[in-house]
């Protein structure tokens, strides 16, 4: 069984550089994201899904729905009992074409990842989970964006503790991503408005993750503020989101499905 499985995704992940069942392997990568907060495995895929990946993106890219939106680092509703230009209520700018789930064909070496016991027991293994379930609508689980020149994702915090991503194509230049780890503890409560402030006014230092086409990160988004620069040039960042749940029969919020796919089903 196992052997099938790791055949099925063999020509999808490099396996001779990333054993995905290998303990000593799987105890480092859980070790990087606890200390870093991140995991950032470069050459995850094979050149031929990327270059498959590269092109049927790009033949589904027509098809992609695109949102601009101005919201607060923190993804919520503006506070009244605070000022506008309260940390809490800043506004930032995001703005990417997405293709959903359903739009992705069935036999793309996404899916095929993202449906793989190896790959979905590794994620587990990492980032501290019993069990990984895919989304319980139609569109959620595996989406690509894409960000052509100038557009961003302006500075915020995700509501999901974790993300998988897959870079598929990286631009010439720009489409960085860049974050700073703990910037809020959640569980205490505390926002940090001060570091947000200080933040949006240019005043904080933070890192730079290098991807190149075909690099693995998996990222604890919820406590780590992070953003991806405008984009620069004429080659689209695209990237792939691989979004799993801790607890099976879960759908997005019908709110987030309308601002980021513009439908429901
Ligand atoms: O595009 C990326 O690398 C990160 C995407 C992201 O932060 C998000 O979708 O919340
Ligand atoms: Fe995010």
């Amino acid at each position: 069984m196992k052997a099938n499985q790791e055949k099925d995704i063999s020509s999808v992940v490099n396996f001779n550089k990333y054993p995905l069942s290998d303990s000593s392997f799987i105890n480092s990568c859980r070790m990087n994201i606890n200390r870093h907060g991140s995991v950032v495995l470069p050459d995850f895929l094979t050149e031929s899904a990327v270059s498959a990946l590269i092109d049927e993106s790009i033949k589904n890219q027509e098809h992609a729905y695109y949102c601009r939106q101005e919201h607060s680092v923190y993804i919520m509703p503006h506070d009244d009992d605070l000022p506008s230009d309260h940390p809490r209520n800043r506004l930032v700018v995001s703005s990417k074409g997405c293709i959903t789930d359903d739009q992705i064909p069935n036999d793309s070496s996404l899916k095929l990842l993202y449906h793989s016991d190896i790959f979905k027991r590794f994620v587990a293994n990492v980032v501290g989970e019993k069990n990984l379930y895919e989304y319980e609508d139609k569109l959620s689980s595996v989406n690509i964006h894409f960000a052509s020149e100038g557009q961003e994702l302006g500075w915020h915090f995700d509501n999901s503790s974790f993300a998988v991503t897959l870079l598929i194509q990286q631009p010439e230049s720009g489409g960085e991503f860049q974050y700073i780890r703990d910037f809020r503890d959640t569980d205490k409560e505390d926002m940090n408005y001060d570091g947000v402030d200080k933040l949006l006014k240019n005043q904080m230092s933070y890192n730079t993750l290098t991807m190149n086409s075909g690099t693995l990160v998996l990222f604890r988004g919820k406590n780590s503020i992070h953003r991806v620069t405008p984009v620069d040039g004429k080659k689209t960042r695209i990237l792939a989101v691989l979004a799993y749940n801790s607890e099976p029969n879960i759908s997005l919020s019908e709110t987030s499905r309308m601002t980021f796919y513009g439908r429901l089903d």
